[in-house]
């Protein structure tokens, strides 16, 4: 098949040997990534944080639609007030809207309705998903949006991982406060909030352990 508007795909590819060696060298850095609660309020540089976005935009997406926005918040007073709401909704989330399973469940990561990265992080990324576009012909569809931007944040958390930052997947839910904050137009919906820098020196996270291959996969 050759439509008009397509071109080669080009890329090497591996022998056998190098290919297993290249997947087990990448499983093994992915699998040094932690989520990390406490940062340094360290800078990192902005043209950083804008491969880490183009890196995360590279994501297939329904019909190559690329459903999602990147609003990136380095700014101290635009922080301080998402870290002011965001606590309000969390008190309201830890006070009673979370069941007491979901509550035993978090007990283990020591996490309360205080969000301390939210000023802390030099940026706060937040990505907003697009459930349709808005042009100049009025309303255009988006497909499978949740699954796109879902991909999308995957790149992105790789991306901080691999430039050596750490990252927090937060969802201050419900999190339409940041519509108001971040002045989102209507189409757009707040999809995860993912503060990113470098860790805090004495940075501690929890000692958990990853499942097996034997426990996620089912071979046929
Ligand atoms: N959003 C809350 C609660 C929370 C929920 C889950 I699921 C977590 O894995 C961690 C926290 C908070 O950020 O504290």
């Amino acid at each position: 098949m050759s439509l008009a508007n397509h071109i080669p795909y080009v890329r090497s590819t591996y022998a056998p040997a190098e290919m297993l060696e290249r997947a087990q060298q990448y499983y093994q850095q992915l699998d040094a990534r932690r989520t990390v609660r406490e940062f340094a309020d360290t800078p990192v540089a902005k043209a950083v944080i804008e491969q880490l976005i183009l890196a995360a935009s590279s994501a297939p997406s329904g019909a190559h639609k690329q459903p999602w926005t990147f609003c990136v918040v380095g700014d101290a007073e635009m922080k301080r007030k998402i870290r002011e709401a965001a606590e309000e909704e969390e008190r309201r989330n830890y006070a009673g809207r979370m069941s007491d399973e979901w509550l035993q469940d978090l007990a283990q990561f020591g996490t309360d309705a205080n969000k301390p990265f939210l000023e802390v992080a030099p940026w706060l990324i937040i990505v907003f998903r697009k459930s349709y576009d808005l042009t100049e012909e009025g309303k255009r569809n988006n497909y499978y949006v949740q699954e796109s931007v879902g991909i999308a944040c995957g790149f992105l958390l790789t991306a901080i991982h691999q430039a050596g930052l750490v990252a927090l997947t937060h969802t201050p839910s419900p999190m339409n406060f940041l519509c108001d904050i971040l002045q989102r137009p209507a189409n757009e919906k707040p999809f995860l909030l993912i503060p990113v820098g470098y860790p805090a020196p004495n940075a501690q996270v929890p000692d958990i352990k990853r499942k097996g291959l034997e426990d996620v996969a089912v071979f046929y």
